[in-house]
């Protein structure tokens, strides 16, 4: 059956902010304490989700978790009116406070990890939300999502949404940032490519000697399979991997930073992988191993230190831009790249040799996606893909799939509930939580979603 790869990808909320709260993620942490500009961002995301849609390619849209969580200020002993709770959150703890106000919901590539149903045991989609154990701000998306996903994709007979793996730092997992599908087409059944930074259990209870090591990795080796386990995957098509540690040291906090796959072309950097040669060659036999005969070659795209470097990498974000198959085509592929690679040299180098190569990369396109960047957020992670059959697509909630329509509703609506500035230490403002409540009334009429309902 025909299947096409929907792109889901998350409004920038109301409380978009640069609070540093991610250690590992470079640009983060080089933009923390400056003023953020909330409604530009969920306007470029808007514009980014209508250049997609305007492709063919199905694009769809999720709300906004809701910030600041007075639910979750209440669970760590904040009590009190919602005033009273940030007005003491903030005094007693601010830190705290920019955590539950943070609107990293917007990532939504690290919201779930989704296999297709050519590639599970039951024939069904398989989701499961990530726990984000790994960092407290991003960890309070989890119950969200899943009840998000749940409600998007309710027919019990199509989807599984998983629960979110156990809450221990053993299971760390941080969804479709760690994970690529490689296919002859989305029509196909294909490889599923599971990345880790870290070991989370070791034998004995001692903790692996990494050496002296700049940062950790955020998804573990058990997180990735028990998922592969869940989707009921055959272990024949799943490939896992671990990340460099000299990669994570230089920022790339997520495999998605170092490397893209989509259907045949995997496009990764020489130094992502601890053991690049032994990986490529796994992904090679398991492709070549794919029923069917009409796959075609696996076709992996290395990016030299020489000509990228790590640093590059995750300061431009290369390879967080979105690989997308153009409809109609016949294959032929668009690199959907942050404008940050057009004003990098290198990069701009690499986009061109790519381009100019024998492969479907047949052009690049550059998208300013700048507030998301500013927290370490490209084109890439701003979507979540899910690979669906026609029938499949008719049965999820339609009122999420982005149309001329819906995009200009939606841009109206960021217009009248959005500030155009925000510095962290606004978020102590009483008034931001009845203004991003106000906001969350309005779009559950436009999406016929639950907003305010999932929220704590
Ligand atoms: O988890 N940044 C996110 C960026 C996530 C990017 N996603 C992918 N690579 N798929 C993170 O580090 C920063 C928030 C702040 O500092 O205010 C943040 O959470």
């Amino acid at each position: 059956m025909h299947s096409v790869e929907l792109n889901l990808d998350g409004l920038v909320g109301p409380t978009h902010n640069y609070a540093g709260l991610s250690p590992g993620n470079l640009l983060s942490a080089k933009h923390a304490g400056s003023v953020a500009h909330p409604r530009a961002a969920a306007l470029q995301g808007l514009a980014k989700m209508r250049h997609v849609a305007a492709l063919g390619i199905p694009q769809a849209v999720l709300p906004p978790q809701l910030r600041p969580s007075t639910g979750w200020l209440n669970r760590i002993g904040f009590t009190g009116t919602d005033e009273e709770v940030i007005a003491r959150a903030s005094a007693e703890a601010p830190a705290l406070l920019t955590a539950c106000c943070s609107a990293s919901g917007m990532w939504t590539a690290n919201s779930a990890t989704v296999s297709p149903s050519s590639d599970t045991a039951d024939g069904r989609v398989h989701m499961t939300p990530a726990n984000l154990t790994t960092l407290f701000h991003r960890s309070i998306e989890a119950d969200w999502t899943a009840n998000l996903l749940r409600e998007v994709f309710a027919s019990r007979s199509h989807f599984v949404v998983h629960d979110p793996l156990p809450g221990a730092a053993a299971f760390s997992d941080e969804g479709a940032a760690n994970h690529t599908r490689l296919a002859g087409s989305h029509d196909d059944p294909g490889i599923e490519f599971f990345v880790h930074g870290r070991d989370g259990i070791v034998e004995g209870g001692t903790a692996p000697n990494q050496g002296p090591r700049r940062f950790a990795g955020r998804q573990t080796r058990e997180a990735s399979e028990a998922v592969a386990r869940l989707h009921g995957l055959d272990p024949g098509r799943v490939v896992f991997a671990r990340q460099s540690p000299e990669a994570i040291d230089a920022g790339v906090f997520h495999n998605d930073v170092i490397a893209v796959g989509n259907e045949r072309v995997f496009l990764y950097h020489e130094q992502a992988f601890e053991d690049a040669a032994g990986v490529l060659g796994s992904l090679g036999n398991a492709f070549a191993a794919l029923p069917g005969d009409e796959t075609g070659t696996f076709l992996p795209l290395c990016v030299q230190q020489e000509e990228l470097t790590l640093e590059d990498a995750s300061a431009c974000y290369l390879f967080n831009s979105q690989l997308l198959t153009l409809p109609g085509t016949g294959g032929d592929m668009l690199l959907l790249a942050p404008t940050d690679c057009r004003d990098h040299p290198r990069a701009e180098r690499v986009l061109s040799r790519l381009v100019g190569e024998s492969n479907p990369i047949s052009r690049v396109e550059f998208i300013d996606v700048r507030q998301s960047m500013r927290n370490g957020g490209g084109p890439a992670c701003l979507r979540l893909r899910v690979v669906l059959t026609e029938d499949e697509l008719a049965h999820m909630h339609q009122g999420v799939l982005l149309t001329e329509a819906l995009h200009d509703r939606l841009s109206a609506w960021v217009h009248e509930h959005y500030r155009e500035e925000l510095s962290v230490a606004d978020l102590a403002d009483p008034a931001l939580g009845a203004e991003a409540l106000a906001a969350g009334q309005a779009l559950e009429d436009i999406l016929q979603i639950n907003v305010l309902s999932n929220a704590e």
